[in-house]
């Protein structure tokens, strides 16, 4: 029976909207270890890792915002996924923004060295420094575990690239970057936008990216950003989109996967409580999660 372990990263360095450092606290709030215990889960919370608070005015590097930060960020979270997945267990990893995928999914490449990715998200998350109209690293994860951007940020865990591209799947997407699009083709992805989503249904959309990921791989590592939920599901997260996945379709989707028995690890990305009423986001992250690991309505 393998283990989970909840590990915190509450960083909101890796974009400009203050209070996304407090989505694990949300989503402890919203009962995550206790609703998974409940599943029959054999669940531990290993904390949070430690986030620097950059001091004011430094924008040293012009093109990456709090680029130093963000890689300290990311060795720390690399280190402690990595010696979860070497205990052989499954880390929940809690943003926190998007760039925390950059130390988590290097964490969970450094033992599962060929891992295959689900990345749910309304962006692509596919910009280097060249292509970046912001500046955000969380807008850029994807394309550093594909072995694209930053030097610095494709040596974390030291080896790159963390994944091969056939066995990466974009599902949701809806929101790219007109640059973007160009290194997402280059990079040979496999995407399922919205559109797809509509027009063949989650279903058949998620069975294929599971065989994608799955398929003569070590497994599969979810990269959750809440901002892939439609707005009315997900309100508090920093980049929301309209158009996006319902209730129902996040949670097959994670129904799916949980039937797939190839889940190796997850974040759960992008909650931010201070843009939400009623804590509804973080809520709507746990129960998404309590699919991911076998709650079924029957
Ligand atoms: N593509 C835009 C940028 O790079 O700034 C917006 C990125 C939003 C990223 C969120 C986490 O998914
Ligand atoms: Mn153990
Ligand atoms: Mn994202
Ligand atoms: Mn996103």
């Amino acid at each position: 029976m393998k283990e989970l372990r909840i590990i915190g990263a509450p960083s909101d360095l890796g974009q400009g909207r203050r209070g996304v450092d407090m989505g694990p606290s949300a989503i402890r709030y919203a009962g995550l270890r206790e609703k998974l215990h409940s599943l029959g889960c054999v669940v531990k919370d290993l904390g949070n890792i430690d986030v620097p608070m950059p001091e004011m005015h430094t924008v040293k590097n012009e093109k990456l915002k709090y680029l130093d930060e963000v890689l300290r960020v990311s060795q720390d979270l690399f280190q402690r996924v990595q010696s979860v997945v070497e205990d052989g267990h499954i880390p929940i990893i809690l943003g926190g923004d998007h760039s925390i995928s950059i130390g988590s999914v290097a964490g969970v490449a450094s033992k599962y060295r060929n891992v295959g990715v689900i990345w749910f998200d309304a962006h692509g998350d596919m910009n280097t420094e060249e292509t970046t109209p912001s500046g955000n690293i969380h807008g850029m994860p994807l394309a550093v575990a594909l072995g694209y951007g930053h030097q610095q940020l494709l040596s974390i865990g030291g080896f790159t690239p963390k994944v091969n591209p056939k066995n990466v799947v974009l599902v949701g997407a809806r929101s790219v970057d007109s640059d973007e699009v160009r290194l997402i083709r280059e990079s040979g992805i496999k995407v399922y936008t919205m559109a797809e989503i509509d027009q063949a249904g989650m279903g058949q959309v998620m069975s294929e990216a599971i065989e994608i990921a799955g398929n003569g791989t070590d497994g599969i590592h979810l990269s959750l950003d809440l901002d892939a939920l439609d707005p009315m599901f997900a309100p508090g997260v920093g980049t929301p989109v309209n158009g996006g996945v319902t209730y129902r379709e996040g949670h097959l989707a994670m129904e799916l996967l949980a039937a797939s028995g190839r889940l190796v690890s997850v974040d759960v990305v992008e909650v931010n409580p201070i843009l939400d009423n009623r804590n509804r986001t973080a809520e709507m992250a746990v129960e998404l999660v309590e699919s991911l690991f076998g709650k079924t309505v029957v």
